[in-house]
């Protein structure tokens, strides 16, 4: 097979009690690996079987393949968007963060804005667009300006994301994932990787 389902950077249990661990198995273990899956018997015996992820996402942009390409994708950058060791931005991060949005807090209510206002399902993000930081959404399985924006974290939206723990309650799950889980290091890497230090 291809295409494999990454490890999880952290016990299944270690994001309790925000997210608990019956929700991390079944949507690392079921969700996240039925994407894998489904991307796998769709690039049978086609070229895409012998592409990098993010070419067969950057090369397809619509349709069935694509929405199990992005969704592979976007879990895995999800578990790495994601720590049980608490951090706050810091450094380069901090400093763009600041010019940007004003504050860190700023920033924390723009991301929980757009992660309220996605209608459906989809994703969260904080990207870097090439001039500045924004806080964004996007539909369904779709990645950030269309494969434009470099993506430094994101919160995933989808139902199957947060309602064994939170049931209809979005905006619980928005607010301690913002206030307890995200990895602004993680951030900071992309962001340094980005704009070449
Ligand atoms: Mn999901």
């Amino acid at each position: 097979m291809p295409f494999t389902l990454t490890e999880l950077p952290y016990a299944g249990d270690a994001l309790e009690p925000h997210i608990s661990a019956e929700t991390i198995e079944h949507h690392h273990g079921k969700h996240h690996a039925e994407y894998v899956q489904n991307l796998n018997e769709m690039v049978e015996g086609r070229p895409e079987a012998e592409m990098s992820l993010v070419d067969v996402i950057l090369s397809v942009m619509e349709g069935p393949l694509f929405d199990n390409a992005a969704q592979v994708w976007n879990h895995t950058f999800y578990w790495n968007s994601l720590t049980p060791d608490g951090c706050e931005p810091e450094g380069k991060l901090e400093e763009r963060i600041r010019q940007d949005f004003g504050s860190v807090a700023g920033l924390k209510e723009e991301l929980a804005a757009a992660a309220l206002t996605r209608f459906g399902s989809g994703w969260a993000w904080l990207v870097w667009d090439g001039e500045r930081l924004q806080a964004t959404s996007t539909s369904n399985a779709d990645v950030p300006g269309r494969g434009e924006h470099v993506p430094l974290l994101n919160i995933d939206v989808w139902e199957h994301a947060y309602y064994l723990d939170y049931r209809n309650r979005r905006a619980e799950y928005v607010e301690r994932v913002i206030e307890h889980l995200l990895n602004w290091r993680f951030a900071e890497e992309n962001l340094l990787r980005a704009t070449g230090g």
